[in-house]
């Protein structure tokens, strides 16, 4: 059975996407997505789940790429365009990827990487074929798509979804939230992570609704389109709505009465992929009537609790399980925990887990307990919702959506000349949720300033990875183990 958007058909003259002043309908997406398919094919039958890598912002070569790439039989690897070109190399060789699709300068930026892994770097342009072959049908259980998150080791693992996933990921949210095929979003959050790619893109589409692609959080141009009355949904991580209102802040009365009025006419405000402070829940309905409906999820299930469209939205909390997702909390030895208000793992079962993670039977074996996937995040049941208490692993931060993993940081922290030990750990902060912050022993005689390490960083690791503080220190605190006790450097950031 070939795995397909129902609403991307040659009959669908409604307009699919939008990016600046181009506009394309259904219809025509999809023959540009049989013509990248076939491109992708170079004559053969079925591309058998080979890896192919694309570097693209939101837009529609991206869309045409995703979609060519499923509909050829290969495994889409989108990948982070704000990535320093070094940390892609793990990605490249680890999911041994073939062909790497790329335009314009990212596919410049993108030549010595790809040339030192054999990888064929192509554009969009040149894969696209003038006509249409016959395409394979592929299979639901087929491998359809990797992304990259950050483990509790240092390097980030592949997780896998087929097709099947994919689609069970989408459809229980198109119930849960009402999509329908008015609805119009804009799309800003990065491609590479299921907020975007299955809460935003995929499910606008599949609801034969319209999505509005920005290549960044363009906050004048999105706010002047909230103005203008042109979105229904609005989806974003917390840190973007503690943006919007800091935004407000250097506004005239009159242009926050316009965006603000833009918001109150949608049918739906989300919030999710970090922590929802249950001051901002409150400001962002003092100011736009709106309240934020808060789901949880992750990239190896993509949404797996929600509160509901219909019901009480409560704050700090983020409801119970979407439709065909198992939800429950475990103890330490793996009990199940009914009683309210005791902490457990969230566990997750359902269509929507992904398979495996790439190459990785090890890992993949260890994340799963009786068929259920841990997500190594605690909560509690609080009169039926679940509420989320942290995670297990203080080596995972979560800031302004992203999940960075603190050892990986920290590897490449101690590849600097002057520094002998480090711990990174995440600190509370209004903006971010939590932002990085580093401690670091010198060695002897030297000396570092902030400037001087976030100057040092760039290019080394994603901008957003850069510790935001620095604090150095004649030893680090260990308990008897040897242990850096990353809590007590907590107390040390305050
Ligand atoms: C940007 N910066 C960050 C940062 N994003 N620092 C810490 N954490 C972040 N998340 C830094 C930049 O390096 C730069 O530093 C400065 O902030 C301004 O950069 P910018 O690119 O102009 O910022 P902005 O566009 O405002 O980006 C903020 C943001 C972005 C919130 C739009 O971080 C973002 O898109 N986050 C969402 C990520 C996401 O989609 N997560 C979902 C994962 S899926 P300097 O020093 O150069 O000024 C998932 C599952 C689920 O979690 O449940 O959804
Ligand atoms: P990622 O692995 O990048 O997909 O990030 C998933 C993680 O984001 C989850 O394991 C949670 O820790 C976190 N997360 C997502 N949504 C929420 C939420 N609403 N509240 C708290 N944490 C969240």
């Amino acid at each position: 059975m070939r795995s397909s958007f129902p609403t991307l058909n040659a009959t669908n003259l409604k307009t699919a996407l939008v990016e600046g002043n181009k506009v394309i309908s259904y219809a025509a997406l999809n023959l540009r997505c049989d013509r990248f398919a076939t491109g992708l094919l170079r004559g053969k039958a079925d591309l058998e789940e080979e890896r192919i890598a694309f570097f693209m912002p939101a837009s529609i070569d991206y869309v045409t790429t995703m979609q060519g790439i499923w509909r050829a039989g290969g495994i889409a690897v989108p990948l982070n365009v704000a990535s320093a070109v070094t940390e892609l190399e793990h990605y490249l060789s680890s999911a041994s990827v073939s062909r790497m699709i790329a335009n314009g300068e990212y596919r410049e930026s993108l030549t010595a990487l790809c040339a030192s892994l054999n990888i064929e770097l192509l554009s969009v342009e040149e894969i696209l074929s003038e006509d249409v072959a016959t395409l394979p049908d592929v299979a639901l259980e087929r491998r359809a798509m990797m992304l990259f998150t950050s483990g509790t080791t240092n390097k980030p693992k592949g997780v896998v979804s087929t097709h099947k996933t994919i689609a069970a990921q989408i459809t229980t949210l198109l119930d849960a939230w009402q999509w329908s095929e008015s609805d119009a979003i804009p799309l800003f959050l990065p491609v590479h992570h299921i907020h975007g790619i299955i809460n935003i893109l995929s499910c606008g589409l599949w609801a034969g609704a319209t999505v509005d692609l920005y290549a960044k959080f363009d906050m004048p141009e999105i706010c002047a389109k909230v103005a203008s009355k042109r979105y229904s949904v609005f989806m974003a991580v917390p840190t973007i709505y503690v943006k919007l209102l800091q935004y407000f802040e250097t506004l005239g009365e009159d242009d926050v009465a316009k965006i603000t009025e833009g918001f109150r006419s949608m049918r739906l405000n989300i919030s999710g992929s970090a922590a929802c402070p249950v001051k901002l829940f409150e400001q962002w309905k003092a100011l736009t009537d709106q309240v934020l409906l808060e789901r949880y999820g992750m990239t190896e299930i993509g949404m797996g609790l929600s509160n509901p469209y219909v019901g009480e939205r409560r704050a700090g909390h983020v409801g119970q399980p979407l439709p065909g997702v198992d939800a429950q909390l475990f103890d330490d030895s793996n009990t199940p925990i009914t009683e309210e208000n005791t902490p457990g793992e969230i566990r997750i079962k359902g269509d929507n887990v992904f398979l495996e993670y790439w190459n990785n039977e090890a890992a993949t074996k260890e994340s799963f307990v009786d068929g259920w996937f841990c997500t190594g995040d605690v909560a509690v049941l609080d009169k039926g919702y679940f509420r989320i208490m942290g995670r297990s692993s203080v080596d995972i931060i979560k800031s302004g959506g992203y999940k960075l993993s603190a050892l990986e940081i920290e590897g490449t922290l101690l590849t600097h000349d002057d520094i002998a030990e480090v711990a990174v750990i995440g600190v509370e902060d209004e903006t971010w949720g939590e932002s990085v912050s580093a401690f670091v022993v010198l060695k002897p005689t030297k000396t570092l300033s902030y400037d001087a390490l976030k100057t040092w960083c760039d290019g080394k690791m994603s901008g957003y990875k850069i510790p935001k503080s620095l604090h150095v220190l004649d030893s680090l605190p260990r308990n008897a183990m040897g242990k850096v006790t990353k809590p007590a450097l907590k107390t040390l950031a305050t």
